[in-house]
């Protein structure tokens, strides 16, 4: 298990956590005169972060298993290398980013309960064909392999981990966008019912993320249904999660149900609740920092030191192309 022996950065990190937002979001709450709502979630998140650094419980094992086991481990990409050694499993898989449910780390015993069978994913709007797929169909007809990507959080932690899915691009094909689409919004499952994050309604659920077709069909975007040789546990996705390396994690969005081909650029769950902090670019860059921290540096989850931050997370070979002569626009942000 986890053991968090330096504690330094954990401060930082907590001043890194967006959670400020929510904490000026209340005061206007509070303004509109429904400042129970607010204060009674407050408390809780702070609480959080402390257990989850502190903490030293394990994920609960799931009941049941899962009906594409079978599949795994898948053979390794080796196209998709690494500098930095992959980061403990037991780190990766509990220590998370999940605000539906909770606004801390801690989460993956409270993700347990998400039911991720039967699960289908909807393709919409500008397709040849709307379809529903169920997910282990969709599952068992792709190319699945296994990539090692780096992963960095706008807060400024990151991790390497191997993933297992399959090229974003190969399911753009199954949706056969027709020619005016030029994005892809996409959107998490919605029950507050498991989910008590979702039950803070001034978040702007559903969690929505958004790229552009050609961002979709570049070769890095990975659809992930595994990691670490095993099906995706749901603390960090399951059963289908988005994995876009080069941008800050959270337009690496989790249990997917619906993939929206559209000519109007979305607008994500982060971009709506503070658009002055989030964008829709999102693109990894060690120069620009984030409206309250640098982006300089970052921390590996598991180790002692920070490391310097690379320009697209360190895969400007491969993605910088799609940026080119937008030198205007704020792709860093
Ligand atoms: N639906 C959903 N997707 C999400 C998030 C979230 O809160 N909800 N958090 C994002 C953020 S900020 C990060 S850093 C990654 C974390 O992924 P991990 O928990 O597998 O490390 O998930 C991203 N995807
Ligand atoms: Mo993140």
């Amino acid at each position: 298990m986890p053991t968090f022996t330096k504690p330094r950065w954990v401060l930082s990190e907590r001043e890194a956590t967006p959670e400020s937002i929510f904490y000026a979001r209340r005061t206007l709450i509070k303004s509109a005169g429904l400042g129970m709502i607010g204060a009674a979630v407050a408390a809780p998140a702070h609480a959080g972060l402390l257990d989850n650094i502190f903490g030293a419980d394990t994920p609960t094992a799931d009941s049941e298993v899962d009906p594409t086991a079978d599949l795994y481990p898948v053979p390794r990409n080796e196209a998709y290398t690494h500098t930095r050694p992959i980061t403990d499993e037991g780190l990766a898989t509990t220590y998370n980013n999940f605000y539906e449910f909770g606004s801390h780390k801690r989460i993956y015993n409270a993700a347990q309960k998400l039911a991720i069978r039967p699960w289908s994913v909807i393709l919409d709007g500008m397709v040849e064909q709307e379809q529903t797929i169920d997910i282990d169909t969709l599952i068992r007809q792709m190319p699945l392999e296994e990539r090692v990507y780096r992963h960095r959080c706008v807060e400024a932690w990151s991790m390497v981990v191997p993933w297992t899915g399959f090229a974003m691009a190969d399911f753009v094909k199954l949706a056969r966008p027709t020619a005016g689409a030029k994005y892809v919004r996409m959107e998490t499952f919605e029950n507050p019912e498991v989910a008590s994050g979702q039950r803070q309604s001034w978040y702007p659920w559903p969690y929505v993320e958004g790229v552009t077709l050609e961002e979709a069909t570049n070769p890095l975007a990975f659809l992930v249904t595994g990691v670490y040789g095993k099906p995706v546990p749901e603390q960090n996705g399951a059963p289908l999660r988005l994995a876009l390396p080069w941008k800050y994690g959270f337009k690496s969005i989790k249990s997917l149900v619906r993939f929206t081909f559209t000519d109007q650029k979305p607008v994500s769950f982060w971009e709506e609740l503070a658009p002055t902090e989030y964008g829709f670019w999102a693109n990894v860059n060690p120069e620009v920092a984030h409206p309250r921290w640098s982006q300089a540096e970052e921390k590996p989850l598991g180790a002692d030191e920070e490391i310097p931050t690379q320009l697209y997370n360190g895969y400007a070979e491969e993605v910088a192309g799609l940026y080119k002569g937008m030198e205007g626009e704020r792709i860093y942000f």
